[in-house]
């Protein structure tokens, strides 16, 4: 079936903009703590979540903002529950990485595989309650050296269950690349196990979707699982306040407050010799640009790509961003409203 590109924008923007309203709420110290964003996966979400029915599961990683909206998690209680008040999704107890919806079926965990699992356990429940229905695991690249996300690969193949093993490939697992500690393809490891593994550009949303939807019709056919490793970058880095994604972002500024303590380090009378130091250093400063230029440097933007494919009507692109900011802005004023609790304490 042809996607609906008009409902998917719609639904990547209203995420992005969300999570831009959370940087800038991030940026101002009302959320506290790491902060991963899912800017750059919302091609790869709004591929699979569009195609969900009632009863499909979702399991999410430590990305789980754009997910959860586009399910229809109410974006306030969201909000509220990155701000950890007690009026927030999970009570302000889950922050914004352990978070749990009963009546959307979708759990996130900052466990890094620990959706693999939770997908097999939802589909499992799934066949027995609720046929035709399928789970989705929600993971990057560096979770795939987890066993316990490789055991329940195997799993969902010797039980063939509905799962969709959806793996967002940004090369990056914090600050170490892919090649250096990832061994062979990973699509191999999926045909390893016996389920099918295909590999998608994650920023086209025509391609992923399709890759999506061959993967859906297997798993509510009673096919079994499918992988699929779908490429993404991350323009916010890793989480917000890295300090490669300040460096990266305003060069001479954080430079010039890491520099007298590089220097210091360098030119300390104690400790190794002066040439082991400089060598110490020059790997610092490499890593440190090869991180910079293929990290925050993002690829192709989904959004970008698939508002050139909507631009011909560019009336109708106007209202429906100006109408998706205007919702946006009345959730973050919502979400800002004093506690309930609290005007009846004060009162
Ligand atoms: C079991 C476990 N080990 C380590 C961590 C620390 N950790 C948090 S995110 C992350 C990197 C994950 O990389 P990837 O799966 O590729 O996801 P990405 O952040 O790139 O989206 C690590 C190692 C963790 N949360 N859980
Ligand atoms: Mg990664």
């Amino acid at each position: 079936m042809q996607p609906d590109l008009w409902a998917l924008y719609r639904l990547m923007l209203h995420s992005r903009l969300f999570e831009n309203a959370v940087i800038h709420l991030w940026d101002e110290g009302l959320i506290s703590g790491e902060m991963h964003m899912g800017i750059g996966e919302e091609a790869i979400v709004a591929g699979i979540v569009s195609q969900l029915i009632e009863g499909d599961a979702l399991a999410l990683d430590h990305r789980g903002t754009p997910p959860l909206l586009m399910r229809g998690v109410d974006p306030v209680l969201l909000l509220r529950e990155f701000l950890g008040r007690p009026d927030g999704l999970c009570a302000g107890m889950g922050g914004h990485m352990h978070l749990f919806s009963r009546e959307h079926l979708a759990a996130s965990s900052g466990i890094v595989g620990a959706s693999g699992p939770a997908a097999v356990g939802f589909a499992l429940s799934g066949v027995l309650q609720r046929p035709g229905t399928l789970a989705v695991a929600f993971f990057g690249e560096g979770s795939m050296n987890q066993g316990m996300l490789l055991e329940s690969m195997n799993l969902a193949v010797v039980w063939n269950l509905p799962v969709l093993f959806v793996c967002k490939d940004n090369g990056w697992s914090i600050s170490t690349m892919s090649p250096s500690m990832t061994g062979g393809n990973l699509l191999d490891r999926a045909h390893g196990f016996g389920m099918p593994g295909i590999a998608v550009d994650g920023n086209d949303i025509e391609s992923f979707y399709a890759v999506g939807e061959e993967a859906v019709q297997r798993a509510r056919n009673g096919e079994g699982p499918t992988f699929i490793r779908a490429s993404c970058s991350h323009p916010e880095g890793h989480m917000l306040g890295l300090q490669l994604q300040r460096i990266a972002r305003q060069p001479l500024k954080e430079m010039g407050e890491i520099a007298g303590p590089l220097l210091r380090s360098v030119t300390r009378v104690k400790g190794a010799s002066l040439r082991e130091r400089v060598e110490s250093v020059k790997e610092i400063l490499s890593m440190l640009g090869k991180t910079i230029k293929e990290e925050y440097i993002p690829g192709d933007d989904p959004l970008k790509l698939t508002r050139q494919k909507l631009i011909k009507d560019e009336s109708r692109l106007d209202d429906l961003e100006r109408e998706v900011l205007q919702e946006i802005e009345i959730v973050v004023e919502q979400a800002l409203e004093p506690e309930e609790l609290e005007l009846g304490r004060t009162q």
